[in-house]
């Protein structure tokens, strides 16, 4: 019978490995340790700019990854990766090529190239690893930063207050088109994370996978609250986990009951301007975001997004 692996029998040899400069309680690093040890030592990594280039790439001829590592330009992710893999092929070698770019290297300026070795289904694993805002560079919004929040290029002033703008749904734009697999995963649900690298793993053609890993320093909360935002971001409908498969969206976990987003938030200082009318706005949206993908048959909203706030009734059973 098939064992699925879960993290008492994963691999436990390090390819990310300690003594890395890494932030204190960094989601990235816990996310791209636990990722390297599934995928094991026949594996290429390419990272654009980000703060994993940073702490992990490290200075030539130094790197923390101790498999062959590569990198480039910021916006290239896809286009490296599709290259690589195409020189191992002709090479007659069979080994597993992975891209690992931040949000702002995803969302925004790969984007691009992303979608390129998407549509040719190229045999690679993208990650994006994803902390809601261009970190290394010291927290510039991106694409992914939620409604509300804090940024040095989305401040807070009298009349608006943080990013006014909602994050997009890169998964809708990444899985649109026919890949071979696609996945949220969160380093609060591990068994669930490392069953989907797995599965990315061992699959042919185009994989993508999207982790939400806070970060203590743009988020502006205590390093050791990285486990509880990452779970809390999850129980608050603020990050969903599921995958698609053929088009076919598959809820790996469903909240029993869904926790209100101020839950979340209170963990961090880049949310701590909003007023109710902010929140209550932010709240909307997850709730409509969750009644879109997980609840077609729920009847329509009719202003009515109050009453499904929080998943209700409408999200049971489906
Ligand atoms: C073309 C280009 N523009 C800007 C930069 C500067 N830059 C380096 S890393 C970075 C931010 C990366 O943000 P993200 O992709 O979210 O990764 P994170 O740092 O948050 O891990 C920026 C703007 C660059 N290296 N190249
Ligand atoms: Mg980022």
């Amino acid at each position: 019978m098939d064992r699925k692996m879960n993290i008492r029998n994963m691999p436990s040899e390090d390819h990310l490995l300690c003594g890395q400069g890494a932030c204190a309680g960094c989601g990235v690093a816990i996310a791209v340790r636990n990722i390297m040890r599934i995928l094991g030592e026949n594996t290429t990594v390419y990272v654009p700019a980000s703060c994993l280039l940073v702490f992990g790439g490290g200075m030539y001829p130094h790197s923390a990854f101790d498999v062959p590592f590569f990198y480039s330009a910021f916006e290239n992710t896809g286009a490296v990766i599709s290259g690589i893999k195409a020189g191992y092929r002709r090479q007659g070698k069979d080994v597993t090529v992975i891209g690992i770019a931040g949000d702002g290297g995803t969302f925004d300026i790969g984007l691009q190239a992303l979608a390129g070795a998407a549509e040719r289904n190229e045999d690679v694993i993208y990650v994006c690893v994803d902390n809601e805002a261009y970190m290394n560079t010291g927290t510039q919004r991106s694409g992914s930063t939620p409604f509300g929040a804090w940024t040095t290029t989305t401040p807070v002033g009298k009349k608006i207050k943080g990013k006014q703008g909602f994050k997009k749904d890169l998964m809708s734009v990444v899985s649109g088109q026919d890949i071979a697999y696609a996945a949220t995963l969160s380093i609060a649900h591990m068994n669930d994370f490392v069953q989907k690298v797995e599965k990315a793993k061992n699959l042919k053609g185009f994989r993508f996978l999207h982790v939400m890993t806070p970060c203590a320093s743009g988020w502006k909360s205590d390093p050791s609250a990285t486990y509880d935002l990452a779970n809390m971001a999850v129980e608050t409908g603020m990050w969903s986990l599921y995958e698609v498969v053929d088009g076919e969206v598959n809820i790996t976990y469903r909240p029993k009951e869904m926790r209100p987003v101020t839950e979340y938030l209170k963990l961090q200082g880049r949310f701590k301007h909003m007023g109710k009318e902010d929140v209550d706005t932010l709240q909307s949206w997850i709730c409509k975001k969750w009644n879109k993908r997980y609840c077609p048959a729920a009847p329509p909203m009719d202003g009515k997004e109050e009453d499904l706030a929080y998943g209700g009734d409408e999200c049971e059973g489906v």
